[in-house]
């Protein structure tokens, strides 16, 4: 048969599972775009290539499979590459698609040229300048191998103009790329540990994104009940263990609750899964874990030994290797270090405000009225009081940029999980700073009829940047404060979308009637504008020395 360099990666794609991609048209792409046009694969035209490549991310955290999206080149690749940084950081598997202008052109500042290649190198696992018709039969199966193999990440891949429209006749097609076995971890090893743990009278699990990537969470639960060992988490780690399990101690770390970096203060044994002791997680390095010895396991060889040299380390996939050692530890209850831990639970609660409009009190709320929601949540403080106290029940269903930090990530994510589970409840978390960054999806989600609730926190603030200035730069507030107020409910009305909004003090009923609407909808919630996010550990302090409350720093 025979394919256009365009119509062979269409295919190639759709053998991969590929079948949605997101992205916009332009000149360095058009080929492709023919030729996607003359296909069954589903383009969803978004509005921004950001939210192209944070669509692609929605469908891939949420279903653990590759994803992918197209940007033309020049301004479309660039537009892309923040979305890519976030999958890096992430681990989330992508595959992007850019054009190029035509091989001959290349270096010559053509016109939207410019070095992709060269600019995706650090942001991506992966990336292919692909010059040839036929290099496409192995630069595609090996993409999607490299995203999903080992350490997931985004692969890039760039496509010349003239690649896209050069011709060549197959008979075959190659078998799609597939993830390559993750290495077994070593028996004796594994021993070792086991041993580390029987012995250890104050463990603690410490658990994150590697253990959903891996799908080992039900060996982190066994683990957990089994030896009787508290489980702390990082961001990419919640929903790891059930929120009322009374072995769950929340996420650690910055905003962490002062029990949960109390217990990682006094830990003998950190075990730690899928997690690269971010700084996020850890505080001042030094003061992380210090009584513990530190048993490691991750994938990414990478990891071990970057930030904490561990006792005793494994690269290797978390869920063979747990399934493993769970028969080698045994049992136990640990009840003097079970009754210490409840003991600082109890002595440490997250400050809960009696006003049920503090935001924190209003992420309960909304849980309470959308308990099967699939979530998506934007950066800020908003992020943070959901992290904290938002019932998550399983991986996959808290999905936010944790590594990069990127706002405008919750609107256009949201798309891809929606795409990805039509008929599922999808609610997109996000403040009225990160908002603004990708409002112009809305056009998308109102063209797609996406059943997305957008909750919009709005302080009035870049709350998360002003809540620092308060608190570490003598409250000199420089631009964290918004002049104008959109109105955001008659926006989303202008692309077609029901928009209703909650004042102070905030009516449940009005929250639940806007959230039963059926389709997309978004709700301008309005808070409290000064409202801080506590713990918070100031920058360079160790965990333990986290603020309080707002009381405490007064
Ligand atoms: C793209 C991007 N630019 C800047 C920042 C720095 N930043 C982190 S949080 C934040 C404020 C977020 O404001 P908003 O979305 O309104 O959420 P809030 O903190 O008020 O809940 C800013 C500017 C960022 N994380 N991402």
């Amino acid at each position: 048969m025979e394919y256009s360099g365009a119509s062979l990666l269409i295919e190639l794609l759709k053998r991969q599972g590929i079948g949605i991609v997101a992205g916009i048209p332009g000149g360095a792409n058009l080929p492709l775009y023919d030729a996607l046009g003359q296909s069954d694969l589903r383009h969803i035209l978004v509005r921004h290539e950001q939210a192209g490549g944070f669509l692609a991310q929605g469908m891939a955290r949420s279903t653990g499979k590759a994803a992918a999206c197209l940007a033309t080149s020049g301004p479309g690749a660039v537009n892309l590459l923040t979305a890519i940084a976030d999958a890096k950081l992430d681990s989330v598997p992508i595959v992007a698609v850019t054009g190029q202008v035509a091989s001959g052109l290349i270096g010559t500042d053509a016109f939207q040229e410019v070095d992709t290649y060269g600019m995706s190198i650090p942001v991506t696992k992966h990336n292919f300048l692909v010059r040839t018709i036929q290099e496409l039969l192995e630069v595609v199966p090996e993409a999607f191998r490299f995203a999903l193999s080992g350490r997931q990440g985004p692969v890039l891949i760039d496509m010349p103009k003239d690649v896209q429209q050069a011709r060549i006749e197959l008979a075959d097609l190659p078998a799609p790329g597939v993830a390559d076995p993750a290495p077994e971890p070593d028996g004796a090893v594994l021993a070792s540990m086991a041993r580390m743990i029987a012995s250890a009278e104050r463990p603690l699990l410490y658990v994150g994104g590697g253990v959903v990537a891996s799908g080992a969470e039900e060996e982190v639960r066994a683990l957990s009940a089994a030896c009787g060992i508290p489980v702390v988490c990082t961001l990419m780690g919640i929903g790891i263990m059930e929120p009322d399990d009374p072995l769950h101690l929340g996420m650690l770390g910055m905003h962490g609750s002062q029990a949960t970096n109390l217990a990682v203060d006094r830990t003998d044994l950190l075990i730690a899964l899928g997690v690269r002791f971010d700084d996020r997680a850890t505080g001042l390095v030094a003061g992380f874990a210090p009584r513990a010895r530190v048993i490691h396991m991750d994938i990414d060889e990478a990891e071990i030994g970057k930030i904490r040299r561990p006792d005793i380390s494994a690269a290797c996939d978390v869920k063979r290797a747990l399934r493993r050692l769970n028969r080698l530890v045994g049992s136990a209850r640990r009840e003097a270090w079970r009754a210490e831990i409840d003991a600082m639970k109890c002595a440490h609660p997250f400050a809960v405000s009696d006003d049920p409009s503090h935001a924190s009190n209003l992420v309960r709320t909304l849980a309470a009225l959308a308990p099967d929601a699939l979530l998506t949540v934007d950066v800020g403080q908003h992020q943070m009081w959901a992290a904290q106290r938002w019932p998550v029940c399983g991986t996959r269903r808290f999905l936010t940029s944790g590594g990069l930090g990127t706002m405008g990530f919750a609107v256009p994510a949201a798309m891809g999980v929606a795409l990805a589970h039509p008929g599922q409840a999808v609610l997109a978390l996000t403040g009225d700073g990160s908002f603004l960054i990708n409002i112009q999806e809305l056009a998308t989600i109102a063209e797609n009829g996406l059943d997305i609730k957008i909750c919009v926190f709005n302080n009035g603030h870049l709350g998360l940047v002003r809540q620092q200035q308060e608190l570490f730069y003598g409250k000199r507030y420089v631009a964290s404060r918004f002049d104008t107020r959109p109105d955001f409910a008659a926006i989303a009305r202008g692309f077609g979308i029901p928009g209703c909004t909650i004042a102070l003090p905030h009516d449940k009923t009005s929250l639940a009637r806007a959230l039963s609407i059926k389709g997309p909808a978004l709700l301008d919630i309005a808070l409290n504008e000064t409202e801080n996010v506590y713990p918070m550990v100031p920058p360079g302090k160790s965990n333990v020395d986290a603020i309080l409350s707002q009381r405490s720093d007064a």
